[in-house]
């Protein structure tokens, strides 16, 4: 089936926020952001702006009747800055106005006296300085200290990987109207509407049940919209309080990247032992996590780096210590991977450092450890269903491994400018929140008497096909056809406490809610087509093609007869459900649990052509192999895998996020940001769906898509750097993503470089 919003999009005709026909008098917004890093505020002078053409009101944290703070995990954020900012861009007033260029046009009268403050934007400097967001937090497996004697080689090194902007195609935004009662309906771009509410309810000083938040589509979260989308939603909320006027707030594309945060980079430290086979015996990490000026979602953020930190390969004797470091710019956030990915570079990194060092391919040290059935994760949970041999090898086999680096060898023999690497990259990922309260989901599934069916549940759909997921649960248990069904918009009164659309777990919980809900629906239904057949009870019924069945032939009794005899008896037609995941939980004094309903695996095999006069590269093809579980639709699944795959490749490779000295954006535009375009794209693209079982716990045994392919882009880097080592020596090269032209440059040529070295062999 497709994806029930493709035509809409390609129309033009579907709606997000901004297209929103706005009511009479709406006022809108222009957000004042702090004009340096850090500072402590002096003075804030806003009348010359009330003053200024068509300025409604300006709204400054003085206007806030309730608690000044956004903060979600740690109450460290306020909505509006009072005292002092701590990034540059931080909202201190929002300027309400008749049209958008009068509110923007007024910021430049607010006047703001600061004094400076020392500004931080290197994590391992803040730790240095004591500036953490809470303690470090340890995982541990076996014993390293004792193992690192039963190692045959032992390295240790350096790993850098940066930020990345999430570049949703549609900025941050909101609309907020009152309501009787005090009460305000808004209307969010956000990935969590209940955040939204929560966090609206306690700024604006009043009850939950008087926030109504409603989602129809975002054009793009990735992680994104999770936590940080809730300001602007607040905003507006304020301003129709304040104003009694409905208000709009949809942020320019300069505002949003440089007032918004990004995925965490990170610097880390790593040391690997292995025996004399390759057996990765030891692995020690430090995760230096730049967690930006607030905590918003980052303590979770780095609790996933921590379980991901050994990727797919087991490691017996690990032990890994991340810290989250607060430094002056945006508040680090939720991007697709969610800290996972930034975990996994590193043990990648100490692979490929070690195969270097060695004089071995990395590929021989990846094979040797890959998980297999019934090994332990360094969180204590072990695996089941485990398919990272099976994937490795049936992408070595049917992709031509062993032929595609004869190719290689050939080609790099024969070229003296020109060379090509290779790679494959193997993932793991878990399905779950971390938090196991968060995996829980809820529908209510109406069916109107002529049989039509309108479904709610908590699940946003930003792109990702989740509406098309849920229509397909729904109408297959019913047995009806797609134009029957209406998946309606995401509202916190319809569906209450919800989870944030996230960790990839979305389809899962929602579907198994909906499924929950629709089962109860279909055997009522049943029981009354049984008295409407004059049979004794439900025995050999069932809804097929719009009709009811009796022992697998069609009955005269066809689904709208039955809704309407149903609603004619006075049987409801209406059905909630709530599901949580079962079988879930982590102990965080032990960091030992089961926090994971399943995981995902696959490799893909990447080949690249490096330019070695110029540093540029393209990729010639990306394979894969992935694990979809039983895909309830492939063409989704083939959608998320591909653009998964593509965005970790621009992390890590392309996409250069830079802050200056002063916490000021400097890649603030996408003339200075670079994200893939259709050149970058691998010339072929190869997905292969391993048939496997599924997991009982993912919906329709289809497992999570959404963010495990985003972590293939790691391969990306490694085959660039194979490129590079085909040319010359890598060993002392630094593992800094991405790798930009101008950093694989450098490589080749490293007189030129002034990154750091890693260091060598420390013991042998
Ligand atoms: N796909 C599109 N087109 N747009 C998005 O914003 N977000 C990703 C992924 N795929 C995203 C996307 C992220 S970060 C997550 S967590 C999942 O979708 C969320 O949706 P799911 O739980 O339904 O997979
Ligand atoms: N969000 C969250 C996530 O709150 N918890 C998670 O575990 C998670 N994982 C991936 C993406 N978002
Ligand atoms: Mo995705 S990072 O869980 O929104």
């Amino acid at each position: 089936m497709k994806n029930i919003d493709s035509r809409g999009h390609v129309r033009g005709e579907s709606i997000y926020v901004d297209d929103m026909p706005v009511r009479e008098g709406t006022l809108h917004a222009a957000v004042f952001g702090a004009p340096y890093a850090h500072g402590h505020i002096k003075r804030l002078d806003v009348s010359a702006a009330q003053r200024a053409p068509g300025v409604f009101t300006v709204l400054t944290a003085a206007d806030i009747p309730g608690e000044n703070q956004i903060g979600g995990i740690i109450p460290d954020e306020p909505l509006l800055a009072e005292d002092a900012f701590h990034f540059n861009g931080q909202p201190i007033a929002v300027v309400l106005a008749d049209s958008e260029d009068q509110a923007r046009a007024a910021l430049e009268h607010i006047e703001l006296e600061y004094e400076k403050l020392p500004v931080i934007t290197d994590p391992r400097e803040a730790r240095a300085k004591g500036e953490l967001l809470h303690p470090p937090r340890t995982f541990q497996l076996g014993d390293v200290d004792t193992a690192w004697a039963a190692c045959s080689h032992v390295f240790s090194g350096r790993a850098d990987s940066g930020g990345q902007e999430h570049l949703y195609l549609e900025a941050q935004g909101a609309y907020a109207h009152q309501v009787e009662n005090g009460g305000v309906r808004v209307y969010s771009s956000t990935q969590g509407p209940t955040a939204v509410q929560r966090t609206a309810a306690k700024v604006l000083g009043v009850p939950m049940h008087l926030v109504e938040v409603d989602v129809t589509r975002l054009g793009g979260g990735f992680g994104g919209k999770e936590d940080q989308a809730t300001p602007w939603a607040v905003m507006a909320a304020l301003g129709a309080l304040v104003t009694g006027r409905a208000v709009k707030v949809v942020l320019h594309r300069l505002d949003d990247m440089r007032m918004t945060g990004k995925r965490h980079p990170y610097s880390s430290d790593f040391k690997i032992g292995l025996d004399k086979d390759l057996k990765i015996v030891a692995y020690e990490a430090s995760f230096h996590q730049d967690a930006g000026a607030a905590a918003d979602l980052s303590p979770a953020v780095l609790e996933r780096t921590l379980f991901h930190c050994t990727n797919s390969y087991f490691v017996p004797n690990v032990k890994t210590t991340a810290y989250p470091c607060r430094t002056n710019v945006p508040p680090n956030t939720a991007f697709r991977g969610f800290g996972g990915p930034q975990g996994m570079f590193v043990i990648e990194a100490a692979i490929c450092h070690a195969a270097e060092q060695l004089g071995v391919r990395p590929e021989q040290i990846q094979k040797a450890n890959l998980l297999s059935e019934g090994d332990s994760f360094p969180y204590g949970q072990k695996t089941v269903g485990c398919l990272a041999q099976r994937a490795w090898g049936q992408t070595e086999e049917q992709y031509g491994y062993a032929a595609l680096l004869g190719k290689r060898d050939t080609f790099n023999a024969a070229n003296r400018f020109r060379k090509k690497g290779i790679a494959m990259q193997p993932i793991c990922f878990g399905i779950s929140f971390t938090k196991t309260h968060m995996n829980q989901a809820a529908a209510l599934v109406h069916i109107y008497s002529d049989g039509s069916i309108g479904v709610s549940t908590g699940a946003v759909e930003m792109g990702q096909g989740v509406n098309t997921k849920m229509l397909q649960v729904a109408a297959g248990i019913f047995s009806v056809s797609a134009d029957r069904l209406k998946i309606e918009t995401t509202n916190t009164t319809r569906v209450a406490n919800t989870s944030p659309t996230a960790a990839s777990a979305s389809a899962d919980l929602n579907g198994k809610a909906l499924e929950k809900a629709c089962d109860c629906l279909r055997d009522r239904l049943l029981e009354q087509a049984a008295r409407e057949l004059g049979r004794a009870d439900t025995a050999g019924l069932s809804l097929k093609d719009n009709a009811v069945w009796a022992d697998g032939a069609a009955t005269d009794l066809s689904w709208e007869r039955l809704v309407m005899s149903a609603y004619l008896n006075r049987i409801s037609l209406s059905q909630q459900a709530h599901y949580a995941t079962p079988g879930l939980h982590f102990d965080t004094n032990t960091e030992k649990g089961e926090p994971f309903a399943y995981h995902v695996y696959g490799t893909a095999l990447y080949e690249v052509t490096l330019d070695i006069i110029r540093g540029t590269y393209a990729f010639d093809a990306v394979h894969v192999v992935h694990d979809f579980g039983q895909s309830m639709n492939p063409i989704i699944d083939l959608g998320q895998t591909e653009g998964g795959l593509v965005q970790g490749m621009g992390w890590m490779t392309m996409e250069d996020l830079l802050y200056d000295k002063e916490g000021r954006l400097m890649s603030n535009a996408l003339s200075t940001y670079k994200i893939p375009d259709i050149y970058a794209v691998p010339k072929q693209m190869d997905v292969t769906f391993i048939d496997t079982e599924g997991a009982p716990l993912a919906i329709l045994k289809s497992k999570a898509v959404g963010e495990p392919p985003l972590m293939y882009g790691m391969g990306a880097y490694f085959a660039i750097r194979d490129a590079i080592r085909a040319w010359r020596d890598t060993k002392a090269m630094a593992f800094h993503a991405p790798m930009t032209p101008e950093r694989a440059l450098l490589g080749l040529y490293p007189d030129f470089a002034d990154e750091p070295v890693v260091d060598q062999e420390v013991a042998s």
